[in-house]
C-alpha cells in the first residue's frame, strides 16, 4: 500500500504539455495508491466553479475521485476553492494545516505559504482573503471582474519579484513550522509552495522533525512524494515513469 502527495501543478489550458503530463500521472498511479493528496496551487489561478478555463482539468479530478480517494488543500493559487466545490467533484476538502495519521506516522500538512511569516504584509494579506464572507461576496461578482482581479494580482506580484528576486519561492519560516509541529505532536511535515523538492530535518540534533518539500511541476517534469510502510521517496515523475519506478 501506498499513498501519493503532489503540488504545486500550477495546471492551466494555456499549458496544454503540463496537463498532458498530469494525464499521463494520473493513469500511472500505481495499482496499491490508497489515495491521492494534492496540496495546493494546483490550478494556476482559481477563482470559482463557473471559469470554463478550468472545467476540463476539474472533470480530470473528478474523474480520478471516482477511482482512488482524493484530498485537496487549497494554495495562494486556488485559495477560494471551497469545501462545497470539493464535495460537488466526490473530492475531500482539507483545511490548511491538517494532520494526518499515516502508517504509524503523525504527519502535518500545509500548502507552505502559511509558513512564510517572515513576510508580515503577505500573511495580513493572506488573513483578509481568507474571510468566508469575502469570498462569498467576491465569488458572486461577474467572472470577468474577478478574472481582471487575479491577472492583476498575479502582475502586482511579478513586479515585487522582479524588484526583489529573493523573495520569490523564499524558504518557509522554520520556527514557526517547528512550533507548530510540536502544536499537532507531529514527527513529519508535508508542504509545498517554495518550489524547491528536497527531504530534510527542520531541527537537526534536536526532537528530529522530518520534512518533504514537494516539488513543483514542469512541462515534461513532476514531482511526486510516494509513502508506504516502510518509507518516503519523492520521485520526478517524467513522462509514464511512476509505475516503473523501482521505489514504489
Ligand atoms: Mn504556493
Amino acid at each position: 500500500m501506498s499513498t501519493i502527495f503532489i503540488s504545486d501543478l500550477h495546471l492551466h489550458p494555456a499549458r496544454p504539455r503540463l496537463v498532458k503530463l498530469f494525464e499521463k500521472f494520473l493513469n500511472s498511479l500505481p495499482k496499491n495508491a490508497q489515495a491521492l493528496y494534492i496540496l495546493g496551487d494546483f490550478f494556476e489561478a482559481w477563482v470559482g466553479a463557473d471559469d470554463p478555463d478550468y472545467s476540463a482539468i476539474a472533470e480530470l479530478l473528478k474523474n480520478t475521485a471516482k477511482k482512488i480517494p482524493l484530498y485537496f488543500m487549497p494554495g495562494n493559487r486556488d485559495f477560494l476553492i471551497n469545501e462545497a466545490y470539493m464535495n460537488s467533484l466526490g473530492i475531500n476538502f482539507l483545511p490548511d494545516p491538517t494532520l494526518i495519521t499515516l502508517y504509524g506516522r503523525k504527519i502535518l500538512l500545509a500548502h507552505g505559504d502559511g509558513l512564510c511569516t517572515q513576510d508580515k504584509s503577505y500573511q495580513r494579506y493572506r488573513r483578509i482573503v481568507r474571510i468566508p464572507i469575502l469570498q462569498k461576496i467576491f465569488l458572486a461578482l461577474p467572472l470577468s471582474f474577478r478574472k481582471k482581479v487575479a491577472r492583476k494580482l498575479r502582475q502586482d506580484s511579478q513586479t515585487q519579484f522582479q524588484q526583489n528576486p529573493k523573495k520569490r519561492y523564499q524558504e518557509i519560516d522554520k520556527n514557526t513550522a517547528i512550533k507548530l509541529i510540536t502544536q499537532y505532536q507531529a514527527d513529519l511535515i508535508i508542504h509545498g509552495h517554495i518550489h524547491k523538492a528536497g527531504i530534510d530535518w527542520l531541527n537537526p540534533g534536536q526532537n528530529q522533525i522530518e520534512r518533504v518539500v514537494l516539488g513543483d511541476w514542469h512541462d515534461d517534469l513532476g514531482s511526486v512524494l510516494v509513502i508506504n510502510e516502510d518509507e518516503l521517496n519523492l520521485i520526478p515523475f517524467i513522462k509514464d515513469s511512476l509505475m516503473n519506478d523501482p521505489a514504489i
